[in-house]
């Protein structure tokens, strides 16, 4: 199994560039937070707790999480994963690692201005209980002091690679291309 991890602060287009990503690269997109969404639809007994989580933009325990992405990727023949917006804290990445036994190869980190992550998800109009401007500072104070220290344990491993995600979808995704030159275009 090969994973690849996509981060960054909500809105900063993981979920758009993962999509191109997948499309060209052949990869499984396994979204954290979309895997979470549907299991508040499934009327699981979790569902109701994600749901409350999600709306106060903290982080779900780590082996609910952890579960939905296994249970993902034993169903798949494929053997790529490209995981969006998971481990987004030192608890889920040593959860992730220790379940599913693995390192990923790269970490791709978009990075992206506040103001610029706040009025892409205000714009997005997608229903989410989490796009609300109270929801968003909660989600931007968590990202910030949680997910930092996964990146920069990355960093320190020589797997992170950094991305302006100003610019159109399609300027962001030329400078995403060229890391991907070890993996065939499909
Ligand atoms: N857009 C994208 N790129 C653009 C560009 N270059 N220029 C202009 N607009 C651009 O993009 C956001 C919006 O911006 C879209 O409308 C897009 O068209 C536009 P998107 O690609 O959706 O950004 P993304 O980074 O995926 O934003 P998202 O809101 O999904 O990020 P979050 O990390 O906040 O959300 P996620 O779904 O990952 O998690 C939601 C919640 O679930 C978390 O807050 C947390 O409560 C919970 N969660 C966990 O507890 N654990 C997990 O492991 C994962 C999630
Ligand atoms: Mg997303």
């Amino acid at each position: 199994m090969r994973s690849l991890i996509c981060l960054g602060g909500p809105g900063s287009g993981k979920g758009t560039q993962c999509a191109k990503i997948v499309e060209a690269f052949g990869f499984t997109h396994l979204s954290a937070g979309e895997l979470l969404r549907r299991e508040i639809y499934s009327n699981s007994k979790k569902g109701e707790m994600i749901r409350d989580t999600i709306k106060e933009g903290k982080i779900v325990p780590s082996d609910v999480t952890v579960s939905l992405i296994k249970r993902e990727i034993q169903a798949s023949e494929n053997d790529k994963f490209l995981i969006d917006g998971f481990p987004r804290s030192e608890d889920n990445r040593v959860a992730f690692e220790h379940i599913i036994g693995a390192e990923p190869e790269l970490v791709l980190f978009l990075e992206c201005p506040e103001e610029e992550m706040i009025r892409r998800v205000l714009n997005r109009n997608q229903g989410r209980i989490d796009d609300n401007i109270e929801t968003i500072e909660k989600r931007l104070k968590v990202f910030n002091k949680l997910n930092f220290p996964v990146i920069n344990y990355y960093d320190a491993k020589g797997k992170l690679r950094k991305i302006s995600a100003v610019g159109t979808i399609e300027e962001v995704f030329e400078k995403i291309k060229p890391q991907f030159s070890a993996y065939k275009e499909t």
